[in-house]
């Protein structure tokens, strides 16, 4: 056996979907912030993330996260979020997958009820509160960086000559939110490549018309994710099927997109503080999420989000590359 690198993983799902935890293979990535590394990561490393993520050591809808020193003195740990369609400046599914890594690895010193991870993200620090019981890890409950409406009821015509009506929102990443019925279309998994085709449509449209941009850190923009919201859904449980660039669905009910949900929701004056909201993927896993308070974000009101999940170690590997392998960046079909 032969490989000209070797990268340690512990693969796990939450509430469905995967996250790859990278645990050691990659080094320290230069940057003062973990931003910052996120952007040199994207530009020098990005060998690596085809690797783990496109096929054949990956598929369509591979997510992972690479492990890192903190950049800051408050954190325990600095996380990379890689999927196959680049690099997230915070991924919520992940965090809670790369907590409970944390936790049923022993990587982190396990206090039970409960083991607060901190982790420095480049969309900035997160708090993880893991439910531990008897050695297990239960349950995440992630504080969210602060989340905001960006616009309500926007107007925007697709590439079809149909004109929807969008609210825009921040919860991590950019999420254009809007009833998927405005398409015409059932909430049904038998429709997934018409629900999928709307969604990046909108996506396209949006980023053509002028991509958002995240009022502290131009380097977060654009919009990758369209929260297509089930007919029935209301400010305490709602469903959805989200829609994610180049072309896949969410698994799990999406943190950062619960996040941008509630901060929308309460910028329509629907949701309260401290008022439990179930947030149901298009697989019928759920999130619990709730909104803390309110801030600013460069003068921008904000609210500060939590949402709680499951996730499971599903796997342990060391990912290689063979000298002779034809597709050391692996490929997507
Ligand atoms: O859970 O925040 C999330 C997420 C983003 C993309 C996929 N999952």
């Amino acid at each position: 056996m032969r490989s000209k690198l070797v990268l340690h993983a512990v693969d796990s799902h939450t509430e469905g979907m995967p996250t790859r935890v990278i645990t050691g293979g990659v080094g320290t990535v230069p940057g003062a912030t973990m931003n910052e590394r996120r952007l040199y990561f994207r530009e020098h490393r990005d060998d690596i993330k085809q690797l783990l993520m496109n096929e054949p050591r990956g598929h369509a809808a591979m997510s992972g996260a690479i492990l890192q020193p903190s950049t800051r003195p408050d954190c325990d740990f600095g996380v990379l979020y890689i999927e196959v369609s680049g690099y997230l400046p915070m991924c919520g599914h992940g965090t809670i997958g790369v907590a409970t890594v944390l936790v049923e690895t022993g990587m982190v010193e396990v206090v039970e009820p409960v083991t607060t991870i901190r982790l420095d993200t480049p969309a900035g620090p997160v708090v993880a509160e893991v439910e531990v019981r008897d050695g297990v890890a239960r349950s995440v409950t992630l504080r969210n960086v602060p989340s905001f409406a960006v616009a309500l009821d926007r107007k925007i015509r697709l590439a079809d000559g149909r004109t929807v009506t969008y609210d825009l929102a921040y919860g991590g990443n950019f999420y254009a939110i809007l009833p998927l019925d405005q398409f015409d279309l059932p909430f049904d998994r038998a429709r997934k490549d018409d629900i999928l085709a709307a969604g990046l449509s909108l996506m396209e449209a949006i980023n053509a018309e002028g991509e958002p941009v995240h009022p502290e850190d131009p380097s977060i923009r654009g919009c990758h994710h369209v929260h297509l919201v089930a007919p029935g859904s209301t400010a305490r449980h709602s469903r959805h099927a989200m829609a994610i660039h180049p072309g896949w669905f969410d698994r799990s009910p999406c943190g950062t997109g619960t996040s941008a949900r509630m901060a929308q929701l309460h910028a329509r004056g629907e949701l309260p503080l401290e008022a439990e909201f179930l947030n149901e993927s298009f697989i019928g896993t759920h999130f619990t999420g709730r909104l803390h308070g309110t801030t600013e974000v460069a003068g921008v009101p904000a609210v500060l989000p939590s949402f709680t999940g499951r996730a499971w170690v599903t796997g342990t590997a060391q990912y290689l590359l063979d000298p002779g392998d034809p597709f050391p960046a692996g490929f997507v079909l």
